[in-house]
């Protein structure tokens, strides 16, 4: 693509990209799979029969929302890290009819769309959208201040952090959301490899298409020409630590160039593109009393693969 017609590159995927294939143990983070065709190929991850974590999860929403609601009490206000198209958050609004909600997400494109369609949906909730990094501390609008909080942050995206970076995130979660406050989270359970990889590597490809598409977007926005057949996707159980990595593997030597930098990998050389952590029973309850959090109810589906967990501050 010439410079005329490619998209502006974003700085901070430019040096990610430089600095994670330079380094001695290639690896670009994860984020950076989710432009518009990567966030349309999660979208139908979600729906592939080996992906059980988002079948699992919703039911165990439709079963316990009620539950929660009791917990947490009336009147409290909903708060949602990292809200996308808000699909979960329809089942906690239904059960727990809270006055208040507050999507926080970094894309205002999405907050925006998804506000509309929930407005439209409940006519008596306020929603009251913040665009943010949630990894950085959040000032939640004034009219949460005297109310109950319930902070939400489903789908397993603690397990895409390495446990430092999670427990940083659920301390500034608590410091968000202040002492008495619930949070009701999504974490994926370790279980059979087997189980593991397929959800990982799914028969119809679409999880490696995900993977790669991270090639033709450096490719396309980077002024790159990596070979993207010379590639193939890896999903791969790193027992020591706990979690599933996805790797892209060169299938032959090849040299690249991107943004004027040169490369070259031999075959069998991976870029490291994503960790997706498991937790044990004893580990998750660990990973939140690192952050200040302590157990209030743990729900789970009958062969324990998924866990949703309610947490107090
Ligand atoms: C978004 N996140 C929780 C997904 C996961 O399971 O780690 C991302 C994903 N990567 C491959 N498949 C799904």
């Amino acid at each position: 693509m010439d410079a005329e017609t490619r998209p502006s590159a974003d700085p901070l995927f430019r040096n990610d990209v430089l600095a994670g294939l330079a380094a001695p143990v290639r690896a670009v983070p994860a984020r950076w799979l989710y432009d518009r065709r990567g966030s349309e190929l999660f979208e139908a991850i979600t729906g592939l029969p080996e992906y059980y974590l988002t079948r699992v999860e919703t039911t165990l929403l439709e079963d316990h929302c009620g539950a929660v609601a009791r917990i947490v009490g009336p009147g409290a206000a909903v708060i949602e890290f990292g809200s996308g198209a808000s699909i979960k958050t329809r089942i906690l609004l239904r059960a727990a009819e809270p006055p208040l909600y507050v999507p926080i997400d970094i894309s205002g494109e999405f907050l925006r769309d998804a506000a509309t369609a929930l407005a439209n949906e409940f006519p008596g909730l306020a929603i009251r959208p913040v665009e943010a990094d949630f990894m950085q501390p959040i000032a939640l609008p004034p009219e949460v201040r005297d109310r109950r909080r319930l902070g939400f942050f489903p789908g397993s995206t603690i397990g895409n952090m390495v446990a430092s970076t999670a427990v940083d995130l659920l301390r500034a979660m608590k410091n968000s959301l202040g002492v008495g406050a619930h949070l009701l989270i999504g974490v994926d359970r370790i279980k059979d490899v087997d189980v593991l990889t397929r959800a990982y590597d799914d028969a119809a490809g679409v999880t490696a298409a995900f993977n790669l598409n991270l090639l033709d977007r450096i490719n396309r926005e980077l002024d790159a020409d990596i070979p993207v057949d010379a590639f193939r996707h890896r999903a791969v159980w790193n027992d020591p630590m706990s979690r599933i990595e996805m790797h892209l593997e060169a299938m032959r030597d090849i040299a690249f160039t991107v943004d004027g930098a040169d490369f070259e990998m031999k075959a069998g050389e991976t870029i490291h593109t994503e960790n997706s952590h498991k937790y044990g029973p004893r580990d998750a309850r660990l990973l939140l009393r690192a952050s200040g959090w302590g157990l209030v109810k743990e729900w789970t589906d009958p062969k324990d693969r998924y866990a949703l967990i309610l947490a107090e501050a």
